[in-house]
């Protein structure tokens, strides 16, 4: 008798601990922007009535896996599971597939015309008196799409009885790079180990590679680069191309093809030959019977990336051929099977005393014309190396003949890592809808990516990724939005980047406005913080060779363009790089307008003031102020918008869940401290530089020029080894 109450409680207890594990489970970000979680019920409401039933197939994979992230969605969404159906037997119905698939969709007549193999329109009809909605492509994959996109609707609170959307991308391939090795390290990794579990696939497919797929295809990206540009040639070997081969089979349902990084020189490495030149035909017969091999695992690869006489990489040069030499090789490899070889022009050398800024145009510039059709060039967004701030690559719109694609990096090496809350989204909108005026004015980056300025249709966006291991896979909630926010331009280069943040925040965390609306303006604000706690007015390159925190004064490393005095010049009299005529003549790498305008001091952007030239400390800004005293006042700026994102954050308490929250609130205030750290720091280093004393107002640094110097940070994540 006695007993019976304590075990009711026992049990009760447990109940209690299981709900909440179930809960805390739920929100710590693994869910990403997925998180199907109930509606206002209010708004789940008004939805039912137009998502009463399901009608869609399950004769495909694809169709499959649309039709299970539908109920999943709608489920989590509106409270209920919707009932499948083959015919309208009520109004909201929803009827999802292709003309192809459906006979229900056949009779629609919906135009389907001109919406490409990954398109779909969604539209709301009446069917037989029947108010529903129909998600229809011209392909399962232009579906599926239409299914995320119908789900966005209804997690970011839009009217979904009105709807006529027409979508399809703009860019062909939207591509992850991940820098993961098979050893599990990831380069330039903040967010734990690689998600590939190498030493387990191809028996064992982590579920966790199905969530990433349906998070890809969520915001459209269709390629998968697994491994890193600077890998060593065993991914090449039978063994690991059946792994990949698991991969692929698991990302294929959801549009997703997987493509390799691969090493030059894996000819010598795993070939057995003795040379990797490109001209040989051993060499050529070698790759041309690798990629016949792939293809029998993978029909569906997607080709090859390649790293090449690029810090310390091997590639044509070794042979004294070209770029092109090289790439074309390759690519005739791959043609026979549809495959393309994304070929980086990140290559700059040390034994070239010329700017660094100039290098890769000077390299790929006159071999214009010379690749084969199924060659892109990928290219990172700014000459240096996803700095904070560049100025867009001088490459975009300078080679017509040549598909370009856009290199982005995800991943914050050079933005604070994994802890600090910067929006990417700015940054990438800043470079799309930079004007190269190569064409005449409106010859933005975003056009000369998307083909429909130099008349090319393989086109492509790629972004180095943030994810790993971690639970929220970014290693912090906010980064996630990173990851998204490349995804939507990919698809669609001219989205906002601020529309983008606040589809994030909803789909992420609540549809309250009180909240929505400050975590947007925190987002969109964020980068520029960074810019000035970091590399105002047009610095770059300012951090210490682990990347982590500032060491402007740093010259240890063994190249001279790795060195941060190499990038900032200052002395006595002023700061920054003569990248003019007069100078290094970088600018003429523009088109005349815009090089006209960089070479002019009084026509650059004072947000690229530096970048392009060397300017005394007194040089009198638009503001009035010198140099010196913006400068002091940008470093100075950037800690205080830091301070007060987290004032935003302190007032947003219990609006989302407690976990997510604390964790965000606890990365705010390292980010604050270590943006003093990086004002201190490079304040106290200019400031013995330029021997000028503060302007009035403005805090001295915390410490000692000499303290910042002596700071060491053993074992800084992110920097590995294959
Ligand atoms: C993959 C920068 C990074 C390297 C990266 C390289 C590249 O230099 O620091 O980690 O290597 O860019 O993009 O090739």
């Amino acid at each position: 008798m006695k007993t019976r109450p304590c075990i009711l409680a026992t049990l009760m207890l447990t109940l209690a601990a299981m709900l909440c594990a179930v809960q805390a489970r739920a929100e710590d970000g693994y869910d990403l922007w997925l998180r199907y979680h109930p509606l206002a019920p209010e708004q789940a409401k008004l939805y039912r009535g137009h998502a009463a039933e399901l009608i869609i197939g399950s004769a495909t994979p694809t169709q499959a896996v649309t039709r299970s992230e539908l109920q999943r969605g709608l489920q989590g969404l509106l409270g209920q599971a919707l009932p499948l159906s083959d015919t309208i037997t009520r109004d909201g119905a929803i009827i999802v597939g292709t003309v192809a698939s459906s006979p229900l969709i056949a009779k629609l007549q919906l135009d389907t015309q001109n919406l490409g193999g990954e398109g779909y329109v969604i539209r709301s009809i009446v069917v037989d008196g029947h108010a529903a909605t129909a998600i229809v492509g011209r392909s399962d994959i232009g579906a599926l799409y239409g299914a995320f996109h119908f789900l966005r609707l209804l997690q970011t609170g839009q009217a979904i009885d009105h709807l006529d959307l027409r979508e399809s991308p703009r860019i062909k391939l939207r591509a992850l790079d991940h820098w993961d090795y098979l050893n599990g390290q990831v380069e330039r990794g903040y967010a734990g180990t690689s998600i590939w579990d190498w030493w387990k696939l191809p028996d064992w497919r982590a579920p966790r590679y199905t969530d990433y797929a349906r998070a890809n295809a969520s915001i459209g990206i269709n390629g998968t680069v697994v491994n890193s540009v600077t890998s060593g040639a065993t991914i090449l070997t039978p063994a690991y191309l059946e792994k990949v081969a698991a991969l692929a089979d698991v990302f294929r349902p959801y549009g997703i093809r997987v493509y390799l990084s691969v090493r030059f020189s894996a000819p010598i490495e795993i070939g057995g030959l003795k040379t990797a030149d490109p001209l040989d035909p051993h060499v050529q017969a070698w790759w041309r019977a690798k990629a016949d091999e792939i293809y029998r695992l993978i029909p569906d690869f997607g080709g090859f990336l390649v790293k090449a006489d690029s810090e310390g990489q091997p590639g044509p040069q070794d042979y004294h051929r070209t770029h092109a030499d090289g790439a074309n090789m390759l690519a005739d490899a791959l043609a026979p099977h549809g495959g393309v070889v994304m070929w980086r022009t990140f290559v700059y050398s040390q034994a070239n005393p010329d700017d660094r800024a100039k290098q890769a145009y000077e390299e790929f510039k006159p071999l214009d014309g010379q690749f084969h059709a199924n060659v892109l060039l990928q290219t990172k967004n700014g000459p240096i190396d996803f700095q904070p701030r560049e100025p867009f690559h001088p490459l975009f719109g300078a080679m017509p003949k040549t598909p370009l694609m856009m290199e982005f990096e995800i991943t914050k090496e050079y933005l604070g890592f994994a802890t600090h809350l910067v929006y990417l989204g700015p940054l990438y909108e800043e470079v799309l809808s930079a004007d190269t005026m190569t064409h005449g004015k409106g010859s933005t980056v975003a056009k000369i990516i998307d083909g429909s300025l130099e008349g090319h249709t393989l086109t492509g966006m790629a972004g180095d990724a943030n994810i790993g291991t971690d639970r929220n896979w970014c290693g912090s909630d906010f980064n996630q939005a990173n990851w998204y926010v490349f995804g939507r331009l990919a698809w669609n280069p001219s989205l906002s980047s601020r529309a983008i943040a606040e589809e994030w925040v909803r789909m992420t965390f609540t549809n309250n406005e009180a909240f929505v609306k400050p975590v947007v303006d925190m987002m969109m604000g964020s980068r520029e913080a960074a810019v000035d706690y970091m590399t105002p007015l047009g610095l770059l390159h300012l951090m210490s060779p682990s990347h982590y925190g500032p060491a402007p004064w740093d010259a240890s490393e063994s190249e001279a363009d790795w060195r941060p005095v190499y990038y900032h010049r200052a002395d006595r009299q002023g700061i920054g790089f003569d990248r003019t005529r007069t100078g290094s003549n970088a600018v003429a790498e523009y088109a005349p307008p815009v090089a006209a305008r960089f070479n002019d001091l009084q026509q650059t952007p004072e947000q690229l003031l530096l970048y392009f030239h060397h300017v005394p400390w007194d040089y009198r800004m638009r503001s009035g102020q010198t140099l010196w005293y913006e400068l002091v006042a940008h470093y100075t700026q950037g800690v205080d918008d830091v301070k007060q994102m987290r004032e935003t954050w302190n007032r947003l308490d219990g609006y989302i869940d407690e976990e997510r929250y604390r964790q965000v609130a606890a990365f705010l205030a390292i980010q604050e401290k270590e943006a003093q750290w990086w004002r201190d720091a490079c304040i106290a280093y200019f400031q013995s530089v330029s021997g000028l004393p503060l302007p009035p107002g403005y805090a001295p640094p915390q410490h000692s020029l000499k303290y910042y110097q002596s700071l060491t940070f053993p074992y800084v994540p992110g920097v590995s080894s294959w």
